[in-house]
């Protein structure tokens, strides 16, 4: 992390956005109107799901990718009636709250909570079945891969399908597309400034990981669609002239200057899915709402 803001062009892991207060901000960023995708991927769940549920068939062992609250999942349980369910997400203890809850509205579902950053890898429990797994990723997470990292992550999704020497099961995954700037910019630079509170968090928390000084009135938000890049970037401006120091280090930043927070890659369709089946998967069939801004997509392994 440190690394990162003494590089050239300063840098910090977006998955320092998400602390308490980040994540609850992000909660605020779905609701805003100009963020679309969580509603738009939302649509394409309630409106497809039985077409979807053909897709998967019944009773696989679904494994939900950086669950958090696991509502995006259980709304799919009534079409897709797993057997299994086995929540990831890096923050256990929120994770066993969730699970209790839903254990008790869906006792035939058997629920294993999986306390894990599998950024790193995908090695789950014994107790995880390895029988037909469903691994569901949605809400276009993808994105934050760059999409080298993204073709590898799917590579270890696809080898974790393996049921002795034969792959099964497959992947449910939502993504962002592509679409008109001008879009693509609001819903990252909202007119309520949420995403910009969102993005100027990241300067608190790492005064508290790094015992820094960073005054978050010296930076403003930045967040905007790379047409040639196919990625919304965000970023922190720097509003003067400045020297940050935290334990071990400080560094000087000019007027303008920025340190990068996040990218959020947009897909088309047809090279997203060309990047499944470049990752070893198989068949895909896939799903968008009416304005094709959003992608679901059901990839067989
Ligand atoms: C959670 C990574 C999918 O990229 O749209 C929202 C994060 N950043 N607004 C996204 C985010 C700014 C979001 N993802």
């Amino acid at each position: 992390m440190k690394a990162g803001l003494n590089a050239e062009h300063a840098h910090v892991s977006p998955k320092y956005l998400y602390d308490a207060l980040g994540s609850k901000l992000f909660e605020a960023i779905c609701e805003l109107p100009e963020y679309y995708p969580t509603r738009t991927e939302a649509g394409i769940f309630a409106e497809r799901a039985e077409a979807i549920a053909a897709s998967v068939g019944r009773g696989a062992t679904l494994i939900d990718l950086g669950a958090g609250n696991c509502t995006k999942a259980a709304k799919l349980f009534p079409a897709l009636r797993p057997s299994q369910y086995a929540p990831v997400d890096i923050s256990v203890d929120f994770l066993r709250d969730a699970v209790g809850r839903l254990q008790m509205q869906f006792p035939q579902i058997d629920m294993i909570g999986v306390g894990m950053d599998f950024s790193s890898g995908l090695a789950l429990p014994e107790a995880v079945n390895d029988d037909n797994r469903l691994f569901f990723y949605p809400g276009s997470s993808i994105g934050n891969f760059m999409p080298d990292e993204a073709l590898a992550f799917l590579r270890r999704v696809h080898a974790a399908c393996m049921h002795g020497d034969k792959a099964n099961g497959g992947i449910l995954i939502g993504v962002d597309l592509v679409k008109e700037k001008g879009v693509l910019d609001l819903a990252y630079d909202d007119a309520l400034g949420v995403t910009a509170a969102f993005n100027l968090n990241i300067l608190r928390h790492l005064n508290l990981l790094l015992d820094a000084d960073f005054e978050l009135r010296a930076w403003r938000h930045r967040g905007f669609f790379n047409v040639e890049r196919s990625r919304v970037e965000m970023h922190l401006e720097s509003e003067i002239d400045q020297v940050v120091s935290w334990a071990g280090g400080e560094r000087q930043f000019a007027r303008g200057e920025r340190i990068h927070t996040e990218n959020s890659y947009k897909y088309t369709q047809d090279n997203f899915i060309a990047m499944l089946r470049q990752a070893g998967f198989g068949d895909v069939a896939a799903w968008t709402d009416p304005a094709g801004w959003f992608l679901v997509c059901h990839a067989r392994a």
